[in-house]
């Protein structure tokens, strides 16, 4: 490799993946923009959260991030000389309404329009995810957020037909939203993410999680109604989900219960969203379990959110056994009745997350079988945080070049084994970037960033990827 780095195998790409597969790389807006004033832009959800005090460790924020804002142009170039073809980003809804609602930001559409016309230049397809939780400021103080019901849903509506309008002739793969998992129950439950309420975990996760359903519904609707027929593109959204794995036990009946916790939580996790976007209606258990505090949906909103997606948007990072757990006491992590744990002999990453290859590959087998979802299954996401403190040490990221290696073999034996109709796999993420309320401590990136200069310098992982890109396969092992 000529920088002290050996071993990124020698690229015969052993394990090839069907033809057409795409291999991509991940961003999120508030996560690698910055930019936060520029531009005509409003403040968000997560604008206001990160400069809450307390809230991001080591009181980090989003103003700045990669400063991708004033950089696309040089992140574009590093995608292009790893050969990628794809690209997932997304919008930030501030850019394009400033606060929510009314006519497009013309210099928020510009920049998009940049961003995407620089992509296709190289011959790299955005995906574009509409909702990546950073929710104009305006809309949580004056609708409520997405407790706010129909007066949220509207606005976001209205969002997405300027982002169809505006960039829907060069964009040809929408999300809708990005893990309604984490906005309702992060959000909603623990106060961990924007807008940081816990003040009434056992109802509001479920209310946030239907608005969020019915939004994406009515978006789909939009597009496949005025848009889809003359801009052939599809449409989905992208759910996040651990395996939960029943922990081994010898007695056969406690471990027959921690099967059916291991399943109660798959469906508490996934099936909350997946169900009504692929069947009409939320899981029959959690509605049983539930009662009440799960809203129900209407005979036109099943209906409306059955089929609504083109394809099936899957962000992928970890595995945990499950047991049963009657002792939590309140909101959605004790409504499932399980409780989690590793098992010591997994390696864990710098975000305490289990490396577990074959999860990934029960996972995406379990989705197969629960819904066969028509255009296939999108791995939005999947990579790992390793601790890196200097760029040397960065440029040498094994671990992360392991994990990947794990899990996309696995996807592999998916696809290739079981049957499992997957079309694409994104690594999180093109760049080292905001991490949420972790700021800048967890670095995910196949390329470094300097954060005080923001040079970035191109990791092992980076030249690994480009191999599995370059051969549509997992390069042999050295
Ligand atoms: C996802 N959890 O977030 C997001 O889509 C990314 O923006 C983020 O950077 C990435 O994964 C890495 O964290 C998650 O607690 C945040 O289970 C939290 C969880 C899962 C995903």
């Amino acid at each position: 490799m000529g920088d002290g780095c050996t071993g990124a195998g020698d690229g015969t790409g052993a394990r090839q993946f069907p033809e057409g597969f795409a291999w991509g790389a991940a961003t999120s807006a508030y996560q690698v923009e910055g930019g936060w004033t520029e531009g005509g832009k409003g403040r968000s959800i997560w604008d206001f959260f990160a400069h809450t005090a307390g809230k991001v460790a080591g009181g980090g924020n989003g103003d700045m991030a990669d400063d991708q804002y004033h950089r696309v142009g040089e992140d574009v170039r590093l995608m292009a000389d790893m050969g990628l073809r794809h690209y997932r980003l997304s919008i930030a809804w501030t850019r394009v309404q400033p606060t929510g609602t009314g006519p497009a930001n013309p210099e928020g559409v510009a920049f998009y329009n940049r961003v995407i016309d620089a992509l296709i230049a190289e011959g790299i397809e955005p995906l574009v995810t509409l909702y990546h939780w950073d929710l104009p400021l305006a809309l949580q103080v004056e609708r409520n957020g997405w407790l706010g019901g129909d007066a949220v849903i509207d606005a976001y509506v209205e969002y997405a037909r300027l982002c169809f309008t505006h960039f829907g002739d060069r964009v040809k793969r929408w999300i809708t939203f990005n893990e309604p998992w984490c906005v309702a129950v992060l959000g909603f439950g623990t106060g961990e993410h924007a807008p940081g309420r816990s003040r009434d975990p056992g109802r509001e996760p479920y209310l946030a999680a239907h608005h969020i359903l019915l939004a994406h519904a009515r978006a789909v609707r939009l597009y496949r109604r005025d848009f889809k027929p003359f801009q052939e593109g599809s449409i989905g959204i992208t759910f996040n989900s651990d395996w939960r794995e029943p922990l081994p036990d010898a007695d056969p009946r406690r471990y027959m219960r921690n099967c059916e916790a291991a399943e109660r939580t798959r469906q508490f996790f996934l099936a909350w969203f997946a169900d009504p976007v692929y069947l009409g209606d939320y899981p029959e258990l959690m509605r049983v379990r539930l009662g009440d505090r799960l809203p129900s949906f209407g005979a036109g909103e099943a209906a409306l959110l059955r089929g609504s997606a083109d394809f099936f948007g899957l962000n992928h990072y970890t595995t945990t056994y499950v047991s049963v757990d009657d002792t939590n006491s309140v909101g959605w992590f004790c409504d499932q009745g399980s409780q989690w744990s590793n098992d010591p002999n997994w390696a864990v990453t710098d975000m305490g997350w289990a490396i577990v290859p074959w999860g990934l590959r029960k996972m995406v087998g379990w989705i197969q079988k629960r819904y066969r979802p028509p255009g296939g299954i999108i791995v939005t996401e999947n990579g790992c945080a390793c601790k890196e403190q200097d760029a040397a040490v960065a440029k040498c990221d094994k671990l992360r070049v392991e994990y990947l290696r794990g899990y996309i073999s696995e996807l592999h034996k998916a696809i290739a084994e079981d049957g499992v109709d997957c079309r694409g796999y994104f690594v999180w993420s093109l760049l080292d970037n905001f991490e949420w309320a972790f700021g800048y401590t967890k670095r995910f990136g196949i390329h470094w960033v300097n954060f005080d200069t923001l040079e970035r310098v191109p990791k092992e992982s980076s030249k690994w990827f480009a191999k599995v890109v370059a051969t549509n396969g997992v390069p042999a092992d050295e």
